[in-house]
């Protein structure tokens, strides 16, 4: 079986640690794929941390995974909230599957509160900061 966890970040978190900081944290996407390596690493598993701002690419990741990932953790950005793509793919996938946030999705606009991608995941942690991430990874070990 594959130890590797697929962990996909959609638009805008490259620039997570440049701006708005009182929302998303200080640290860098960079930071977050450190953290998660090591995390995963404790609980024997690698990690392949992916960022794109395009909708696409995520739809091929999220297949890619079905072949090759043992579970996929996503923070889809604004497609979130948007995207039928994403809720289509990540239907398919026959793993464990963590909607991660850093932000509590639920205590900002309206637009924020609504996922398409909820209810096709194993399930989702969000208002964290960058420790949803730890916690997602730690998640998808103990379902494995
Ligand atoms: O809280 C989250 O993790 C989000 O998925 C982050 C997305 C946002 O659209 C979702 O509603 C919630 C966007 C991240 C954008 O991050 C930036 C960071 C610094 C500067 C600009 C954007």
């Amino acid at each position: 079986m594959s130890k590797t966890i697929f962990v996909l970040n959609g638009p805008n978190l490259n620039l997570l640690g440049t701006r708005e900081p009182a929302v998303y944290g200080s640290q860098s996407l960079n930071d977050i794929e450190r953290d998660c390596r090591e995390t995963a690493k404790e609980l024997g598993f690698d990690v392949d941390f992916r960022q794109s701002n395009h909708e696409g690419d995520l739809v091929d990741w999220i297949q890619e995974a079905r072949e090759k990932a043992a579970a996929v953790i996503i923070n889809a950005g604004a497609y979130t909230h948007t995207s039928i793509a994403l809720h289509d793919a990540l239907r398919s996938v026959d793993m464990p599957a963590v909607e991660v946030h850093l932000s509590n999705i639920h205590a900002r606009e309206a637009f924020r509160q609504v996922s398409t991608i909820s209810a096709v995941v194993t399930g989702t942690i969000f208002g964290f900061g960058s420790h949803s991430y730890i916690l997602a990874v730690r998640a998808v070990a103990a379902a494995l």
